[in-house]
């Protein structure tokens, strides 16, 4: 069972700047948990971060048919691209949104998600231990559907 763990703007600098709203594990740390944390559930992890929503959206396409699930941190594009929804719905992949930070105790505008609506389930503010959980999630959710 392949996972895609998607990573959008800025979260290639995690640890390195922010750390009281981010935390100090960086992205190749929390990769790297993802990958043990499937490896420990029979399943595999690819991750991918980009800046670009476009290079986004070309991942999630080439994920169509190979990955059976996707745990996505969309970044600022979770509150602004329609494009990247598009592209999930497109996959019709299961997917977990996490974010870092608790979105809703911060600006207003952090507050909406535009892929939300799409996910099987969220997980925010529980720091980078939330990509584990949305990981866990998403596995026993798709092996519970088989
Ligand atoms: O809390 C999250 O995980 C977010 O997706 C992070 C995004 C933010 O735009 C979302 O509203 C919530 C921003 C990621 C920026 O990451 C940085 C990491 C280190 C230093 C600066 C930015």
């Amino acid at each position: 069972m392949i996972i895609g763990v998607l990573n959008g703007p800025n979260l290639n600098l995690l640890g390195t700047r922010e750390p009281a709203v981010y935390g100090t594990t960086t992205l190749d740390e929390i990769v790297a948990r993802c990958g043990a944390v499937a490896a420990e559930l029979g399943a595999e992890v690819r991750a991918f971060q980009s800046n670009s929503e476009g290079a986004l959206i070309d991942q999630l396409h080439t994920w169509r048919g190979v990955a059976c699930g996707i745990v996505i941190n969309a970044g600022a594009y979770t509150h602004t691209s329609l494009a990247l929804r598009d592209a999930l719905a497109a996959t019709s992949l299961p997917f977990v949104e996490v974010h870092l930070s608790n979105v809703y105790a911060r600006e207003p505008e952090r507050r909406h998600s535009v892929l939300a609506s799409g996910a099987i389930g969220l997980v925010c503010g529980l720091g980078a231990s939330g990509y584990e959980f949305a990981l866990r999630g998403l596995v026993q959710t798709l092996r519970s559907r088989s």
